[in-house]
């Protein structure tokens, strides 16, 4: 049974490397950055000088965690999106004994395992039901959380990865997953100088280029491919018109490269773009909700890297 599971994953793997890099403008998911290596590579990024947004989330989560609880009913059940390692979490729980169960939502199950066993230490009361699936998926919470009210939870400003038309697919999609009573606590990263962006993503250190490289790696491992690390480059451009940083690797010279089995040209300089990173105003993320079956009841802000917290509550 298990081995099944794990083709179904490479298999989907392979399908999205096929058909991105066959794209006229190379593409693949950023999900695919998240493999056990991926997900340390981003914990590593989160210690850098550079990358702001995780400490200035986890400031203001400080900050706001006692509001936050208020508005949180007896017994409820916090669904965390994308979880990781679940240090955002703790604020939560600590400003939040009403919490009864916990559902951490990642795809890598490496890294939900481990934040199973620290949490479980510290949060004995807590009952901890994680499920290994790709959020932007069709969504079952555990039976054990029916009837329960719902919190989501997801941070990190990981809503930034989405176009914004996907975005409120999403948004729409959790509205009716998560249930009429519930409510959705999201993490926006927001628009600031350029110069603060490109760092945050191109660090001195080279961690985000091991990170974004990473999916080189993946593909050599995993999908047969005969990809050199070293002819291509790590890129984070700012795209004013869409307000976004894009990540992209970029071809250093003309080549064939194989993935899965099909052969790939690239020119020199043409790229591979890994990711976006949308940043937002209050009022361009307002409407990014509006029409979704979400209501803006509450945005906190914090001024010194701009970033936000919002909380969304299903409109009746
Ligand atoms: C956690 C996915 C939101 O887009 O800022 C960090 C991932 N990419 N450095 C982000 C990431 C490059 C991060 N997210």
């Amino acid at each position: 049974m298990a081995s099944k599971k794990a083709t179904d994953h490479e298999r989907e793997f392979a399908k999205d490397a096929i058909a991105g890099l066959g794209a006229h403008t190379k593409v693949i998911s950023p999900k695919y950055f998240y493999d056990a290596a991926g997900s340390e590579l981003f914990e590593q990024i989160c210690l850098t000088p550079e990358y702001y947004p995780t400490r200035t989330e986890l400031a203001l989560l400080a900050m706001i965690a006692p509001s936050l609880a208020d508005g949180i009913p007896e017994a409820a059940t916090l669904v965390e999106l994308g979880s990781g390692a679940s240090e955002k979490t703790r604020l939560l729980l600590d400003s939040a004994p009403q919490i009864s169960s916990y559902v951490p939502v990642d795809i890598s199950s490496d890294a939900l395992e481990q934040a199973r066993l620290r949490l479980a230490v510290d949060y004995e009361r807590l009952e901890i039901l994680p499920l290994v699936a790709d959020f932007t998926k069709s969504l079952v919470l555990p039976r054990q959380t029916k009837g329960a009210p719902v919190v989501g939870f997801f941070p990190g400003s990981t809503i930034g990865n989405f176009e914004p038309d996907e975005a409120t697919q999403l948004l729409r999609k959790l509205r009716l997953e998560l249930g009429d009573n519930s409510q959705l606590i999201v993490g926006v990263d927001l628009v600031k100088d350029t110069s603060t962006l490109l760092k945050a993503y191109d660090d001195a250190s080279g961690v985000t280029a091991r990170f974004n490289k990473n999916l080189l790696v993946r593909f050599n491992r995993e999908l047969d491919a005969d990809i050199d690390l070293d002819l291509f480059e790590h890129r984070a451009v700012w795209n004013t018109a869409k307000e976004r940083i894009e990540m992209h690797l970029v071809s250093l010279i003309d080549q064939d490269v194989t993935v899965a089995g099909t052969t790939f040209h690239f020119r020199a300089g043409e790229s591979i773009h890994t990711e976006n990173s949308h940043k937002f105003t209050p009022a361009s993320f307002g409407s990014l909700v509006h029409g979704t079956g979400w209501l803006v009841t509450k945005a906190w802000t914090s001024d010194v890297q701009p970033f936000g917290v919002f909380r969304l509550v299903a409109d009746a």
